[in-house]
């Protein structure tokens, strides 16, 4: 007999032609769903599935913009503003050449679930643009977002939807964002955008807060499974805000970090990553070339390895932090045969379906990024209620806050995927604890 699920797949697969990466994880997060609607008629009778895996609204608009050498330079811009049963519209904006609708829609999808799971009013969207920051001057990213906004300010609202930043949006890039959404709406509204300067409106420690909710949410699993992060040897992948965030986080917490990466290929520094030596991956960072060779440059001992990936290291632990499909089943296959135990997904969707099965299926216990990362939204929906309050927060409160949160994420996962037969499964549990909290409210509201 098949599964329930699989007609919903089809229904995906036939209206999103030439968009992968969003069926993927329709396919994921619905092959954990199939014990729930089994049990519950009354949301296949409701067509929630099929209402879910299709986006509220989607817009595509055009960027145009003047580079520095006066040529006129066209993009595309996005927003998929996929659910609102929980609250405004919330999710970052990418901005990477690889952007197209299959990208948004994958993001879009996935933060619906994440923001239920961190329990505040969220709705779930995503947007951005293929436009590539590496390489651009100050002044033409400047010019670049003030005229993706011109477009984007329409949509978005304090009540309605509100971004935040993503690969390749950083501080810089809201505040330029930011800024041309004031005068054009002649209003200050901080609340319309999240992971401002701390100056104009940011929350202190939204900066860190993906980064140290994934190394919290990964103490929580390792515990669970009567382990101890102090003393863990741990890879990550990337070396952007999440990775530095986590690898900030790690040290503290008393893991050792052997090996971070690049597109251009991995460092390795058996001696340990940790103080300036973390710091100098911002300055990779803000170097705008995009590549992490210069830290073996820098310190003597490291090792890079050009056009490779990390997931060869033995560790004890690792941590994607990279960006999407960056561990195929091949890299699986090795991280099962070093004998690591743990892997938890710092970005989004970075494992594919067959190597997060695989290592699953080979005693590799996951932590799924809906969950893990979902303190960099969760900060946000705190930086959205200070706006409102017009209070500012003090890093503390709100690091104390961030830690609560990412424990109730585990929990939630953690039950929902025993109620539902799947054991400790997180990748399960955080689909399911999700869906049935966007399930609920969706179904209080009629069939919209
Ligand atoms: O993937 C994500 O959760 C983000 N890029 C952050 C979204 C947000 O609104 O802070």
């Amino acid at each position: 007999m098949g599964r329930i699920v699989d007609q919903y797949i089809e229904i995906a697969q036939r209206r999103n032609p030439g968009e992968p990466e969003f069926l993927q994880t329709i396919e994921e997060v619905l092959s954990s769903l199939e014990p729930v609607l089994q049990k519950r008629p009354d949301l296949v009778e409701s067509g929630m599935i099929e209402r879910l895996i299709e986006p509220e609204r989607g817009i595509s608009f055009r960027v145009t913009w003047v580079d520095d050498q006066g040529k006129v330079q066209v993009n595309r811009g996005y927003r998929y503003q996929f659910n609102s049963a929980l609250g405004p519209y919330k999710g970052g904006l990418r901005f990477a050449p690889s952007v197209y609708p299959g990208i948004m829609k994958f993001l879009g999808f996935e933060q619906i679930f994440k923001n239920a799971l961190t329990g505040l009013p969220i709705g779930g969207a995503k947007g951005g643009s293929d436009f590539d920051p590496n390489g651009k001057s100050n002044g033409e990213v400047m010019r670049f977002c003030q005229s993706f906004m011109t477009e984007l300010f329409r949509y978005i609202g304090p009540e309605i939807d509100v971004p935040a930043g993503d690969l390749g949006v950083g501080a810089r890039e809201i505040g330029y964002l930011y800024g041309q959404y004031k005068r054009l709406t002649t209003k200050f509204d901080g609340g319309v955008i999240t992971g401002k300067g701390i100056v104009y409106g940011g929350l202190p420690g939204r900066t860190e807060a993906t980064g140290y909710g994934i190394v919290f949410f990964t103490r929580n699993m390792l515990e669970a499974c009567g382990e101890k992060l102090e003393g863990k040897t741990v890879v990550i992948s990337g070396f952007g805000n999440v990775a530095w965030g986590t690898a900030v986080k790690l040290n503290e917490l008393g893991a050792k970090l052997l090996a971070f990466s690049g597109p251009d290929g991995y460092i390795l520094d058996e001696a340990g990553i940790s103080g300036e030596k973390v710091d100098y991956m911002l300055e990779l960072r803000n170097s705008g070339k995009n590549i992490c060779k210069p830290y073996a440059d820098k310190f003597p001992g490291s090792k890079f390895f050009a056009g490779e990936k990390p997931w060869g290291v033995k560790a004890d632990l690792y941590i994607p932090c990279a960006m999407q499909n960056d561990v195929h089943l091949e890299h699986a296959k090795q991280i099962v045969a070093s004998g690591c135990k743990f892997y938890c997904e710092g970005a989004n969707m970075p494992t594919t379906n067959e190597a997060l099965e695989y290592l699953m299926a080979n005693g590799v216990t996951c932590g799924p990024a809906k969950a893990a990362n979902a303190g960099g939204v969760a900060c946000s929906a705190i930086e959205m209620s200070q706006n409102s309050r017009k209070m500012p927060m003090k890093r503390e409160e709100v690091y104390e806050q961030l830690e609560t949160i990412m424990k109730n994420i585990h929990d939630s996962a953690a039950a929902a995927s025993e109620e539902y037969g799947f054991g400790y499964n997180l990748v399960a549990g955080a689909n399911i604890a999700g869906f049935l909290k966007v399930a609920e409210a969706m179904t209080a509201q009629g069939y919209v």
